[in-house]
C-alpha cells in the first residue's frame, strides 16, 4: 500500500516516520488478532481488504471528493448526526483512537489523567499521524464528557473545532435545546459546504443512514443464535468500519455478510461450541484498533455475543430515523427524538442504560457481562457501580474492569478476565 500513496501522505503534511512506523506494525498484529480466528465467514475477507488499506483507499477517495469541492467533517461521537452532513453533500468520518501508539504525543500537551481515547484521537493530530485528520475540512465535538470538551478548546488550535451543545439531561427543555443545536449544526454544515439543505435532501440521507444503521441491525440480531455465527471481533470490526467508510458500499458488503451469517444460523454452524460462554460486553466505545476486550475474551474460549457500547447496541438505539416530509424542522425534531435514545452515561439520570444491559442480557442469551471503562472516565466509571448492583441484584455474573490501551494493562485485564470465565 505504501508506495502507491506516498504522495497523497506527504501532500497531507503527515509525518511520514512515524506514520511508517504504525503502517509496519499493523499487518503483524492483524494477523495474530483477527486471521488466526477459526472458522470466520468468508464476507469478511472485504472488511480484511479495507484494513489492509486503512490509510489508503478510503482516504483517497476522501481527497477525490475534495478535489471536486466537497468537504469532510471529522466526528467524535453517535450524536453528531451523520445525516445532516450528507444531506449537505459532506462526508463525516469517525476519528476516535483506539490505538496506544499516539498517547504520548499527546501527554505533550494534555494532562494525563484523561481517557486514553481523547489522548490517541488528540495525539494523532498533533502528531500529524493520521490522514483522516489532515483531510478534514472542520471537526464536530460535543459536549458529552468534561474530557472532550474541554479538549475541543485545545484542538481548535491545531484544527478548525465546532461544537455541539449536548445537554447532560433529557426533559422537555433538552429534547428543544438539542434540536436549536441540529439547527444551528445545519447551518454550519450549509456555510461549509456551500450546499443549502432542503427537506428532500435531508430525507434522502437519513434513508441512506437508515439503510446503514438496519443492516448493523441484522447483523446483531444474528449473533443472538447459539451458537454465535460470528466472534465478537469480526462483529466489532464491522462496527469500527462504519463510522468511515463508505455508507452504501459498506450497506452492501454488510449486507453480503448477513446472508452468510443467515446461513449459518440456518446449519447451526458456529464460531466456537454451542455451550462457549457468551459474553455482553457493556461500557466505553472501542474504537479501531482497540480491540483488546473481545481478544482477551475469545482467546480463552468464550464469546461475545453484543456489546452494549457506542460501537455496538447504543450507536443502533431508536433503531431508524422515521423521516417525515413536511419539512426540516419536523425532520430535526425526529433525528433528534432518535438520538436521545442512546443512553449515554454523560446523562443524568440514565437508569434507562441500566434497563438495556438487563433486556441486552435476556436478548442475547448472556451467560455474564464484562463492563469495561476506559481509566479516567468518569461517566462510564462511575455509572459502573450502579450498573454492576442491577446485574447482581438481577443474578447475573458481571466483572467490573478499567483499563487503557497499554500492554501492561492487557496483561492485567486477561488474568482478571480468565479468572471471571472460569467461575460461570
Ligand atoms: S454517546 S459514549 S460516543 S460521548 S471514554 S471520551 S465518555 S472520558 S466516548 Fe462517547 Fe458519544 Fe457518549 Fe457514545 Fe469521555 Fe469516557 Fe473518554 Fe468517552
Amino acid at each position: 500500500m505504501s508506495e502507491q500513496y506516498r504522495a497523497m501522505w506527504e501532500g497531507l503534511g503527515i509525518d511520514m516516520r512515524r506514520h511508517d512506523m504504525l503502517m509496519g506494525a499493523l499487518p503483524a498484529i492483524y494477523e495474530q488478532v483477527y486471521l488466526r480466528q477459526p472458522a470466520r465467514p468468508q464476507a469478511m475477507g472485504f472488511y480484511d481488504f479495507v484494513v489492509s488499506e486503512i490509510h489508503g483507499l478510503r482516504v483517497k477517495e476522501l481527497m477525490d471528493h475534495k478535489a471536486r469541492g466537497g468537504k469532510v467533517f471529522g466526528t467524535f461521537c453517535v450524536y453528531v448526526p451523520e445525516e445532516i452532513i450528507v444531506a449537505g453533500g459532506g462526508i463525516a468520518v469517525g476519528l476516535c483512537g483506539g490505538a496506544d501508539f499516539s498517547v504520548p504525543t499527546a501527554e505533550q500537551i494534555l494532562p494525563r489523567n484523561l481517557c486514553a481515547l481523547i489522548k490517541s484521537a488528540v495525539g494523532f493530530k498533533i502528531g500529524n499521524i493520521c490522514p483522516y485528520f489532515q483531510a478534514s475540512d472542520l471537526i464536530i465535538g460535543e459536549t458529552t464528557c468534561d474530557g472532550k470538551k474541554k479538549t475541543w478548546e485545545i484542538l481548535d488550535e491545531y484544527i478548525p473545532t465546532y461544537v455541539m451543545d449536548l445537554p447532560n439531561s433529557r426533559t422537555p427543555a433538552d429534547r428543544e435545546l438539542w434540536i436549536s443545536e441540529l439547527r444551528r449544526f445545519m447551518a454550519k454544515v450549509e456555510a461549509v459546504t456551500g450546499n443549502a439543505i432542503t427537506p428532500e435532501k435531508l430525507a434522502a440521507a437519513a434513508a441512506l443512514i437508515n439503510r446503514k444503521r438496519a443492516v448493523l441491525e441484522r447483523l446483531f440480531a444474528l449473533r443472538r443464535a447459539r451458537p454465535s455465527p460470528i466472534s465478537g471481533l469480526d462483529a466489532l470490526l464491522v462496527v469500527q468500519i462504519s463510522f468511515y467508510d463508505d455508507p452504501a458500499r459498506f450497506t452492501q458488503k454488510t449486507s453480503e455478510l448477513c446472508d452468510e451469517l443467515e446461513a449459518r444460523v440456518h446449519n447451526g454452524q458456529g464460531v466456537a461450541p454451542a455451550n462457549a460462554k457468551r459474553i455482553l460486553y457493556a461500557g466505553t466505545p472501542m474504537p479501531i484498533p482497540f480491540w483488546t476486550i473481545p481478544l482477551l475474551i475469545e482467546s480463552a474460549g468464550a464469546v461475545v455475543v453484543a456489546e452494549e457500547s457506542c460501537t455496538g447496541t447504543r450507536l443502533l438505539a431508536g433503531g431508524a430515523t422515521a423521516i417525515p416530509r413536511n419539512g426540516l424542522d419536523e425532520q430535526l425534531a425526529a433525528i433528534a427524538d432518535r438520538q436521545l435514545q442512546t443512553n449515554c452515561a454523560c446523562f443524568t439520570p440514565n437508569d434507562a442504560r441500566i434497563e438495556d444491559i438487563l433486556r441486552l442480557v435476556q436478548e442475547y442469551h448472556a451467560d455474564g457481562v464484562i463492563h469495561f471503562s476506559l481509566s479516567f472516565c468518569q461517566p462510564y466509571n462511575l455509572e459502573g457501580v450502579r450498573v454492576q448492583k442491577a446485574l447482581q441484584e438481577a443474578g447475573v455474573p458481571v466483572l467490573l474492569l478499567e483499563g487503557d490501551y497499554t500492554e501492561e494493562q492487557a496483561g492485567q485485564l486477561k488474568t482478571r478476565i480468565e479468572a471471571f470465565l472460569e467461575t460461570l
